[in-house]
């Protein structure tokens, strides 16, 4: 038989349409992940445009965000979550999340060359009905609140950005 035309293998159209898993969006059901097994060994992961559910090792972990309602667990090692702009419509969950030490990444929805403790509070906030959901407002103006996540401790946000955890 031959080789369907046009299929190279590398861009999520090889074979069966978009499960390659080559990128984040190749996939065409929910991704779920069980590191748990991994005590070392750093992971860098992203999933589908469904609601994924992913269990990081101890080893840290880099994750990027897709569309969908995802949960993600981190690890006991240093975990960074990249969140995608184009998520914002869903409001993902984190677990496990260590507020000394994880990192939340909002480069993607910040346009701003950095935070400061002065203009921290102009674009995020915590809010939700536990004040554990992450919000972000994207130009700034302090009228447009939108959740990006849900963590399952309080943290501090001037803190978080003292110390390095929030990256824009
Ligand atoms: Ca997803
Ligand atoms: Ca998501």
């Amino acid at each position: 038989m031959l080789a369907a035309a046009g299929v190279d293998g590398t861009d999520g159209s090889d074979g069966v349409a978009g499960q390659d898993g080559v990128n984040g969006t190749g996939f065409s059901s929910a991704v779920h992940v069980d590191a748990t097994g991994l005590t070392t060994g750093y992971l860098t992961i992203s999933g589908s445009d469904f609601d994924d559910t992913m269990i990081m090792g101890g080893g840290g972990s880099l994750i990027y965000d897709t569309q969908g309602v995802d949960t993600y667990t981190l690890g006991a090692g240093d975990d960074v979550i990249k969140f995608s702009l184009n998520d914002l419509g869903d409001l993902d969950v984190v677990n496990n999340f260590d507020a000394t030490a994880d990192a939340l990444d909002l480069s993607d929805l910040l346009d701003v060359q950095s935070l400061t403790d002065q203009t921290l509070g102009d674009y995020l906030q915590m809010g939700g009905t536990d004040g554990q959901t992450l919000q972000v407002d994207l130009d700034g103006a302090g009228s447009n609140w939108q959740d990006v996540v849900t963590l399952d401790t309080t943290i501090n946000l001037l803190e978080m950005l003292s110390n390095n955890q929030i990256i824009v």
